[in-house]
């Protein structure tokens, strides 16, 4: 079977691994074996600058490949040459990296990282300090928001550094081949919701949280708390009609749309305190859903990541 050939879905990513495979191979064979990291890394480099993704992998006459090229692939570039990693050392440099705290967007990712069963080590990116801040936390997201992460494999077997909640989720489903349906338009339905969640829920359940529960609880004026309040329910609504009939966001299929909708829909009538104000018992079918969603032990586990 042609590496092209197995699944569209990750085809791209697989053949870009592959040409590295063999294009390493074909250098290693004209390269000493004592090599230095410095003449590891630039013959690496060079052999990758041989080809795109979308490139149909060229074999070696002999059809030969390297025994471990992706591990060598992973040494071009190490941890430490990513400056988060000295405010938040990796005691396990092999593992993803998740800096993290267990906030609705955070939350996200330790789900996710649970219910995958993808080893990794979590940092708490503590706001108290104001971590978030740090010229160290800077370097990998100049947003200064969590969930970041980094993982010491990425595409290529090179580090990927990585921040925005929904581009984590993507990430990890590709990189998993979980969660994130293979039929393309089951695919771009889950795309579809996820965008619903980082575009609306999101920031709409937000700015009830500060004008309901934060900084703007005390203002006199009510018009911006309800504002947020009437679009929330709004998008409770959306959810709710959609719901009916469904066990999950896509239907049968837990996916990545659930993971990042659910975090936030328990945060609004938990922690934000506005089951009340948006009135929360009309919405049945989300209700279901949020209680089958907090019933799989990788949310419980993951509700929970990092401690304290
Ligand atoms: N769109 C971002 C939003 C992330 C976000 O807002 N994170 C909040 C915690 S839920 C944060 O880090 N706040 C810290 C700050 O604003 O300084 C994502 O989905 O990753």
């Amino acid at each position: 079977m042609r590496i092209y050939e197995i699944d569209n879905r990750y085809a791209h990513i697989l053949i870009y691994r592959k040409e590295c495979e063999q294009q390493l191979a074909t250098r290693n064979r004209r390269v000493p074996t004592t090599k230095t990291r410095e003449g590891v890394q630039r013959s690496v480099r060079g052999a990758l600058a041989g080809g795109g993704a979308n490139t149909p992998a060229r074999r070696p006459p002999d059809g030969r490949v390297a025994q471990r090229p992706l591990a060598i692939i992973g040494r071009m570039t190490a941890l430490p040459d990513f400056p988060i990693t000295h405010k938040w050392p990796a005691l396990h440099p092999d593992r993803l990296q998740l800096y993290s705290l267990a906030t609705p967007n955070g939350v996200k990712a330790s789900i996710m990282l649970e219910e995958t069963g993808l080893p990794y080590e979590v940092h708490r990116v503590s706001f108290d300090a104001k971590d978030q801040l740090s010229p160290e936390f800077l370097s990998l997201n100049p947003n200064n928001k969590i969930p970041a992460i980094l993982d010491p494999n990425g595409p290529g077997g090179q580090p990927l550094a990585l921040f925005e909640s929904g581009a984590i989720l993507i990430y990890l489903a590709e990189k998993t081949g979980r969660f994130l349906p293979q039929d393309p338009a089951a695919r771009y339905h889950t795309l579809q919701w996820l965008m619903f969640q980082m575009g609306g829920v999101g920031p709409m359940f937000g700015q009830v949280g500060f004008f309901n529960k934060f900084g703007g609880k005390d203002f006199e004026d009510k018009r911006p708390r309800d504002r947020y309040v009437n679009e929330s329910a709004r998008l409770l609504g959306v959810l709710d009609r959609h719901l009916q009939g469904h066990d999950w966001m896509l239907g049968r299929d837990y996916t990545i749309a659930d993971i990042a909708i659910f975090p936030w829909v328990r945060n609004l009538i938990g922690f934000y305190e506005a089951r009340e104000l948006v009135r929360f018992e009309r919405f049945t079918q989300v209700q279901r859903v949020l209680d089958a969603f907090l019933a799989r032990p990788a949310v419980q586990r993951g509700l929970l990541i990092p401690a304290g």
